[in-house]
């Protein structure tokens, strides 16, 4: 393979799929022999940044700390996927340039307002529709979708399971796995 460690960043709304996908994934990869790790709300926003909220300067400086952080695990041989909303390009971007041309893979997981609004796992669309969440992304903070993302799956269309299959396909076309 062309390369042995690379960073996995999905991007998408919450409730759109990036922590299922990225999981299911890892599991993938795991079963495969490769060495990854997933970064996401629930061992970063939890520890790590659990100083950082969801206003646009404290967005930025949560990403730049996953950034950062993948890019050590990238060094020490694995696969990272993270799993973060990420809405701003150019913080996205930001991580890109840090990581060393290939090491930086964007997987755009879509998935319209509407659904991610009428599947509301967590009942968080309620309350930011309430004004009981301020500044929440898709509702009253923006999400920038990506432009050319390395990889899109659509987890409107597609189950988790077949974006799985779709991503593996990508990935060893690709040469990466
Ligand atoms: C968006 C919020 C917000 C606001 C809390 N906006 O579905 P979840 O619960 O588990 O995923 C969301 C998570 C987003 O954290 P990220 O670190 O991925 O965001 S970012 O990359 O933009 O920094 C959601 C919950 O935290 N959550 N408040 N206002 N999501």
């Amino acid at each position: 393979n062309k390369h042995q460690s690379f960073i996995l960043w999905f991007t998408g709304l919450s409730a759109s799929g990036k922590s299922s996908v990225a999981n299911a994934f890892a599991r993938t990869l795991f079963e495969r022999g490769n060495q990854a790790f997933v970064l996401d709300g629930d061992n970063v926003r939890h520890g790590l940044n659990n100083d950082l909220g969801f206003g646009e300067a404290d967005r930025k400086e949560n990403i730049r700390r996953i950034g950062e952080v993948s890019k050590l695990f990238v060094e020490s041989g694995q696969i990272v996927l993270t799993a973060f909303i990420s809405p701003y390009r150019a913080d996205r971007q930001i991580v890109r340039d840090l990581m060393g041309e290939g090491e930086f893979l964007e997987v755009y997981v879509k998935c319209s307002v509407e659904t991610c609004e009428k599947r509301d796992p967590k009942g968080l669309y309620k309350k930011a529709r309430n004004a009981e969440i301020p500044n929440f992304t898709g509702i009253s903070a923006p999400y920038e979708e990506p432009n050319y993302p390395e990889v899109m799956l659509d987890t409107e269309q597609h189950s988790i399971e077949q974006c799985v299959e779709q991503l593996t396909a990508i990935l060893t076309d690709k040469g990466y796995i």
